[in-house]
């Protein structure tokens, strides 16, 4: 026998190509390529399907502690199974320092949550939450060395939120170790001020979760983490982008030449303000930050894609169980949207919407879907060539697409450990129905197929920006 699997007939496509060959895979690698392939223990039948790299969901959060009495729907394992349904081969959550602890703790803490629960590859990223000189002078740089290559702060919440200074130290971290900063930009002294003033007036429905970070917040946060980043001479990923406003700060600033990578996710393509007026607390389901904006957001967000400005695709996915106490019903929720947990699932629907809302409709084409869904974050994140491509060397992660399949998102069809979709009805044309991790079928036709998790947790190199 020449390989372990052939995957014979399809239609592959990379960021860069779309052609059509048999895929020979050994020992979990792509050995070959080419017009006809024989010999292998096993054949998958891809005639008339797409052969694409595996989805890497470059921004998920999974088990992260999330308030007194909130608890997140997923756990790895659920997390994971949802990411191989909806077509993924690899997600990297975070690591989120708790205030005083060694950064090396954190990481071993979610290992520990990690190990033999994956279903697909795992790699973490890290939030740096307190960044003392202990954590920037010698934690921070030796984790960088063992491959946790980027990491992600906060311009605003309670307890997580870092002042200027206190960004600029940690610039300088990333500018001396080459690990890459994830940014979230929203302006704190904004949110508190407007949620105040929300509140005072009675204004506490989830609806009003929008109105208290509305699109200013947004652009002025974004406008200074660029500045600082240009001041820092570091590389920066504005992450999950939701409008014009913050998408020309960004825009203009790659124009200029710096390296301003920028992330934007299915919520602000296909979700607005209005999904969060729901009766009672239906509008919680909602509840995510940045929030879905309106018809010219998301437009703007389209544009962002088509132009290059954004590269990378991700689902934020950050689930909360609706119907449950721990979760968007918290009673504390009913008084004050500030109180609703913010994150939405999404890491299952982020292909499909994309595939369908994107190439279905002709805004993007398959090129594209696979450079923002895959090879990019990839590349951004420090794991090309091993990762999100289909070439000879790589890991025979392929999700093998039906183009014409059409279905209707509906948390059934989710996997997540959420019990809603904020996609819920949404149809789409297109979905994946075979998912292999480094050779291994883990996914055919809506369901696992794989007797135990065989994900791996993997180091990074450092990221080629
Ligand atoms: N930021 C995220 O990236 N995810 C969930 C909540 C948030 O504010
Ligand atoms: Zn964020
Ligand atoms: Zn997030």
């Amino acid at each position: 026998m020449n390989f372990d699997t052939i995957i014979k007939g399809g239609t592959i496509v990379t960021a860069a190509d779309t052609f059509s060959a048999d895929i020979g895979i050994r020992d979990g690698r792509i050995a070959a390529l080419a017009e006809s392939l024989e010999g292998a223990r096993e054949i998958i039948d891809a005639r008339g399907k797409l052969a694409l790299p595996g989805g890497i969901d470059s921004h998920v959060h999974i088990a992260q502690p999330s308030g007194p009495g909130i608890v997140m729907a997923d756990d790895f394992e659920s997390c994971t199974r949802s990411a191989a349904l909806g077509g993924n081969t690899m997600v990297l959550p975070f690591c989120l320092q708790e205030t005083g602890e060694p950064l090396r703790r954190t990481v071993e803490a979610y290992a520990a949550l990690a190990v033999g629960k994956c279903h697909v590859d795992v790699a973490f990223h890290l939030i740096i939450r307190d960044p003392t000189e202990a954590v920037l002078g010698q934690e921070l740089p030796a984790l960088v060395k063992d491959g946790y290559t980027s990491f992600k702060v906060f311009m605003t919440y309670d307890g997580l939120a870092l002042t200027d200074l206190q960004i600029l130290e940690t610039m300088a971290v990333a500018r001396e170790t080459g690990a890459l900063m994830m940014i979230h930009a929203e302006n704190y002294d904004m949110i508190r001020f407007l949620t105040a003033k929300l509140e005072r007036q009675g204004d506490t429905a989830p609806f009003f979760h929008a109105k208290s970070r509305p699109i200013p917040v947004e652009r002025e946060a974004t406008h200074r983490a660029i500045t600082m980043a240009e001041l820092s001479d570091v590389p920066i990923v504005v992450v999950h982008v939701s409008n014009r406003e913050a998408m020309e700060e960004i825009r203009s600033a790659q124009r200029k030449g710096l390296k301003i990578r920028a992330e934007t996710c299915p919520q602000y393509l296909v979700l607005t303000e209005d999904d969060l007026k729901g009766l009672n607390m239906e509008g919680a389901k909602y509840v995510c930050s940045p929030p879905p904006r309106d018809k010219a957001s998301q437009a703007a967000c389209w544009e962002g894609l088509q132009s290059g400005v954004f590269t990378l695709f991700s689902s934020d996915h950050c689930p909360f169980r609706y119907d449950d106490a721990q979760g968007k019903l918290t009673p504390k929720g009913r008084t004050s949207f500030r109180w609703v947990p913010n994150g939405i699932p999404g890491v299952a629907a982020r292909l499909p919407i994309l595939f369908s809302e994107g190439v279905g409709k002709g805004r993007i084409d398959l090129n594209t879907f696979v450079a923002v869904t895959s090879t990019n974050h990839a590349k951004t994140y420090g794991l090309y060539p091993r990762k999100g491509t289909i070439a000879v060397g790589a890991d025979a992660d392929i999700a093998i697409w039906d183009a014409t399949k059409r279905m209707t998102i509906t948390n059934a069809n989710q996997g997540h450990g959420a019990d809603y979709t904020p996609y819920e009805g949404i149809e789409v044309t297109g979905w994946p129905v075979l998912t292999m991790v480094r050779g291994r079928t883990v996914m055919r036709d809506g369901a696992l197929v794989i007797d135990r998790p065989i994900g791996q947790r993997l180091q990074r190199a450092l990221p080629a920006a």
